[in-house]
This record gives structure tokens, sequence and C-alpha cells, in this order.
């Protein structure tokens, strides 16, 4: 289309179903969501992640958007016996679930895709606190401008990103930007993580004012829970 979608006024959320006519933005089963009325299911096993110790970003772009880490092949996860490929890490500020009506600061959201081009997405909710090592390492190479990318060569441990405990909320939805993609598992890590005021700050500085799509309806969707 000749328009391209932002987060506001006439290119905002509101139009983002007539901008990308192709797209599942006006679906049924949409996110984010606000995480009440969840069920525990005791079927729900651990995430199986495959996270390396020494994995390559290819680079990290400004896109507009949000800040955006490309990763190399290496790191997955297994869903349901399918390997789920991680291809990026994006932020979202403040977050774009809630829990129980509460919104983050921050949103970190892990993109991961099969064979088949279905989604797996894990969202990591950041909190205020001291710094993390991982976001240290994320101020030094953030691009400054909206369409800037930098290469950047150094191994990373998407470990050292997540809480320890790995407790989720889990449910069906979509990809959160424009196609809007439906059919995404959606993991929500329960436990935050802890960045500091002023990587929010940078964050902010780079990324589009409230780069958060609204609440979108249940419309009757199960949402699960496992741990206390
Ligand atoms: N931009 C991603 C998000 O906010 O969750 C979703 C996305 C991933 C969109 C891959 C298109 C392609
Ligand atoms: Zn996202």
């Amino acid at each position: 289309s000749s328009k391209h979608w932002s987060y506001a006024g006439e290119t905002g959320p509101e139009h983002w179903a007539e901008i990308e006519a192709e797209s599942d933005c006006n679906g049924k089963f949409q996110s984010p969501i606000n995480i009440v009325k969840y069920e525990e299911n005791n079927s729900l096993k651990p995430i199986a992640l495959h996270y390396a110790e020494n994995t390559k970003i290819h680079d990290v772009t400004n896109n507009g958007h949000s800040i955006q880490y490309n990763f190399e092949s290496g790191d997955n996860i297994m869903v349901n016996g399918l390997r789920y490929d991680l291809k990026q890490v994006h932020f979202h500020e403040p977050s774009e679930h809630t829990i129980d009506g509460v919104r983050y600061p921050l949103e970190m959201h892990l993109v991961h895709i099969n064979d088949s081009g279905q989604y797996t997405v894990i969202a990591v909710m950041a909190k205020e606190g001291v710094s993390s090592i991982p976001f240290d390492f994320l101020e030094s190479f953030l691009p400054l401008k909206a369409g800037e990318k930098k290469e950047v060569d150094l191994p990373f441990n998407m470990n050292d990103n997540l809480p320890s405990n790995k407790d989720y909320f889990f449910y069906t939805g979509s990809l959160t930007t424009p196609p809007c993609t439906e059919g995404v598992n959606w993991y929500i890590l329960k436990e935050p993580i802890t960045v500091s005021l002023e990587q929010v700050d940078l964050l902010k500085k780079l990324m589009p004012i409230n780069n958060y799509r609204n609440e979108q309806p249940h419309n009757g969707r199960q949402l699960y829970v496992t741990g206390n």
C-alpha cells in the first residue's frame, strides 16, 4: 500500500486494516490482550529453550516502529514437537499486554518462526530496577535514527535476558503490528526482568512514543497459566 502504518493518527491502529488490505488486523483473535480470567493447565510444559551461550546477532535496526535485533540462525525453542527459530527481538514502550490491567514500562518480544511460517512469540515484561547486563550491551549498539542499522559482531546469550522463573501465560493471538497475522502462540513470562530508568528513557528516545497497540477483545479465547 502507499501509506505506511504508525501508532497514531491517520495511519494509527484504527486504520491498519484499511492500510494493509491483506492483513488480519480486523480479525477476531488479535493481540495484545489484558491477561485476566486465566485457567491453570497442568498439562502445559515448560518452554524448551535452546538459546546458545554465544549466539551471533546479525544487526540491530531502528525500523521506525521499534528497536530490533536480528539473529543469525541457531537459537530456537521447541513447541509441541516443532522447532521455532529465533528471528528477532524488539521492544514496546510501554507494554502491549497488561496483566490484570497493569501495564509495564517495557515489553520485549522474542519472535520465533517454524518451517511452515507459523509464529511463537515469547513476551518478557520489564519493570524499573537495577539494570541488567544485556541492556548495557543494548545501549552500546543502539542506532540513533529511524532507518539506521548497525552490524553487530558480538556473542550474545539470550538466557541472560530472561527471568529465572519461566512460568508463563499462554494464549493464541496475532502479531501486534501489521499484517497482524493470526495463529501466533503467545507465551508471556510472569516474572518481569528489570531495567534502569535510563535504559527505558534511551529506548523512548529512539522509538515512536507509545509504540503499543490497544487491548483486543478475547472473543472467548482460553488463557492458561503455569505455576502458582
Ligand atoms: N513487529 C512484531 C511485533 O510487534 O510483535 C511482529 C512481526 C513479526 C510482524 C514479524 C511482522 C513480521
Ligand atoms: Zn512486538
